[in-house]
């Protein structure tokens, strides 16, 4: 399977912003619910002078309701792969906050990186990690995360993390194959970028996209799948599909509190807090890391 980063190409993004705004797509309104709800005691538990770490570019409104409610953060550092959309939202940031350090790192963060070290003292790191990004890496490779995240951090560090629940099987698979096709437009635009950036021939009329729920890993495993046996260029290469035949893209994983919990403890995060909705649909966790065990 590619990795989930190949997604999101300029396309790819916006079609994920759209995803967002479906009325199936419950995931980014419960989350965002949680923030707006729940700031304060979120923002307790982070605590004050805080040197703010988020995996992602800070765009978000959910970023903004943390810093709002954060007691006189001393730095913020969004760490995203893309440069241009990162700097723009930086700039962004550092006019509405002018009290703030807005640090932002480019970089891949399955990879390791180094913390930059602000101007002013601050008391500790949070790391901040929302929309259930976790969940589209297999338990292996959220496992290594957590592991790195333990390395980057010290003792006494908190990681605020978003994980979308277990649930209804129904809700999830709506969630992932909506009415309007704008999920399937975010699948196949792979292909899209594949044709474009290595010169092959895929026709998305020939493929569709699938979501399918795997009970025993609790995850949604997303495809492209080939309506017909056809051969595919790709470069010099000739690839055949047969019907039927599909190409893995995506796994989004649901967790328990409890399961998720048990995932860190390795690495030395211990649960103090969460938050959650009323249909406990989607989870924000405060862990702070302590000795790491492994
Ligand atoms: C970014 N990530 C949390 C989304 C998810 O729900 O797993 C990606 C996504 N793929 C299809 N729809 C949404």
């Amino acid at each position: 399977m590619l990795p989930c980063k190949y997604l999101y190409d300029e396309a790819g993004s916006e079609l994920f912003d759209q995803i967002c705004d479906l009325d199936e797509y419950y995931l980014t309104r419960t989350e965002l619910a949680i923030m707006q709800e729940h700031a304060g005691s979120i923002a307790q538990q982070i605590d004050r002078d805080v040197m703010l770490v988020e995996y992602g570019s800070g765009s978000s409104v959910k970023t903004q309701i943390l810093l709002d409610a954060l007691v006189d953060p001393v730095a913020y550092v969004p760490v995203d792969i893309s440069e241009e959309h990162l700097l723009r939202t930086a700039e962004r940031l550092r006019s509405q906050y002018p009290k703030m350090e807005v640090l932002p790192v480019v970089a891949d963060f399955t990879q390791p990186f180094a913390l930059p070290q602000p101007a002013s003292p601050y008391s500790h790191v949070a790391l901040y990690f929302p929309g259930s990004t976790i969940g589209n890496f297999t338990q292996d490779q959220a496992s290594h995360i957590l592991r790195s995240m333990s390395r980057l951090l010290q003792r006494g560090s908190g990681l605020l993390i978003g994980i979308d629940l277990q649930k209804d099987v129904g809700a999830i698979l709506r969630a992932y194959d909506d009415g309007q096709g704008v999920t399937a437009r975010f699948s196949l635009n792979l292909l899209n970028r594949i044709n474009q950036e290595l010169e092959a021939d895929f026709d998305l009329s020939r493929f569709e996209h699938s979501a399918v729920y795997n009970d025993r890993q609790h995850r949604v495993e997303i495809s492209i799948v080939s309506r017909r046996d056809q051969v595919v260029t790709i470069g010099a290469e000739e690839i055949s599909f047969a019907r039927e035949e599909p190409i893995l893209t995506e796994y989004s994983h649901k967790y328990t509190v409890d399961g998720f919990a048990r995932l860190a403890e390795p690495h030395g995060f211990q649960m103090h807090r969460y938050w959650t909705d009323d249909a406990q649909q989607f989870a924000l966790l405060h862990l702070v890391l302590g000795e790491e065990m492994q």
